[in-house]
């Protein structure tokens, strides 16, 4: 059997992930490719508990070192028991988020070094890479009105306006980086367009 693909949806605060990764799972579905979807932090009853440690704005301050291994914490759980197995059973995953956010948050948020961050990453995935990331791009303001407008925000989403500017760059730093993984969506156009836009994308791949 062959092995399953990784897909990741990436991009800041707002930009349409959740909304774009059901219209994603769909489309695979209509051509009959068995898939997930998943998400992180999360995926795991660990994982999803992580989470709610990392996003929960009223904890103690969490050093970014503590942050930065909790988003790995989190992701050695997902793939051990979600990501592998499915891909192994030539089931294809679709994941809300994976490590080029770390690279965004905590390498561009947070100023951590990239080099600590691919140390984790080879530490904690070996060989495992996504085969295609969708980077969802918005300007920072149009996101996190979006954002805003479901109500409550969480730890990462009281931030300030230049740490999603830093996010964003670091998220478009890493799509110039590797180029034949990553494909720019620009989401601050109407949704037919976006979806329009992906089917090619994904069309392409599929092929
Ligand atoms: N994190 C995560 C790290 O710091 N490091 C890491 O390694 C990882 C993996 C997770 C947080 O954790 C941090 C980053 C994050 O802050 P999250 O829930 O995954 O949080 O991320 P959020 O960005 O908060 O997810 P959101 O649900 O807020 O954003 P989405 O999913 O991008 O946006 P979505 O689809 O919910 O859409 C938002 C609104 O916009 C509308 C939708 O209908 C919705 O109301 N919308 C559009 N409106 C008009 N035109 C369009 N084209 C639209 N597309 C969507």
């Amino acid at each position: 059997m062959p092995r399953g693909k990784f897909i990741t949806l990436e991009g800041g605060e707002g930009v349409g992930k959740t909304t774009n990764l059901i219209f994603i799972e769909n489309y695979l579905k209509l051509h009959d490719i068995p898939v997930i979807i998943t998400r992180e932090p999360g995926g795991t009853a660990l994982a999803e508990k992580l989470r709610q440690l990392l996003l929960d704005k009223n904890s103690e301050i969490i050093s970014e070192n503590a942050e930065l291994l909790l988003v790995f914490a989190a992701r050695a759980q997902h793939i051990k028991h979600v990501i592998e197995p499915a891909l192994t059973t030539g089931v294809w995953v679709l994941c809300d988020r994976f490590t080029d956010a770390t690279f965004a948050y905590q390498g561009g948020g947070r100023n951590m070094k990239n080099s600590t961050i691919e140390w984790l990453e080879n530490l904690v995935q070996g060989s495992l890479r996504p085969d295609l990331t969708l980077l969802l791009d918005a300007p920072v303001e149009i996101g996190l009105e979006r954002a805003k407008s479901r109500g409550i925000l969480d730890r990462f989403e009281s931030e300030k306006i230049q740490f999603f500017e830093q996010v964003r760059r670091a998220y478009l730093l890493q799509a110039e980086l590797h180029p034949s993984r990553i494909k720019v969506i620009k989401t601050n156009q109407p949704l037919i367009d976006v979806e329009n836009e992906l089917i090619n994308v994904i069309g392409n791949f599929i092929r």
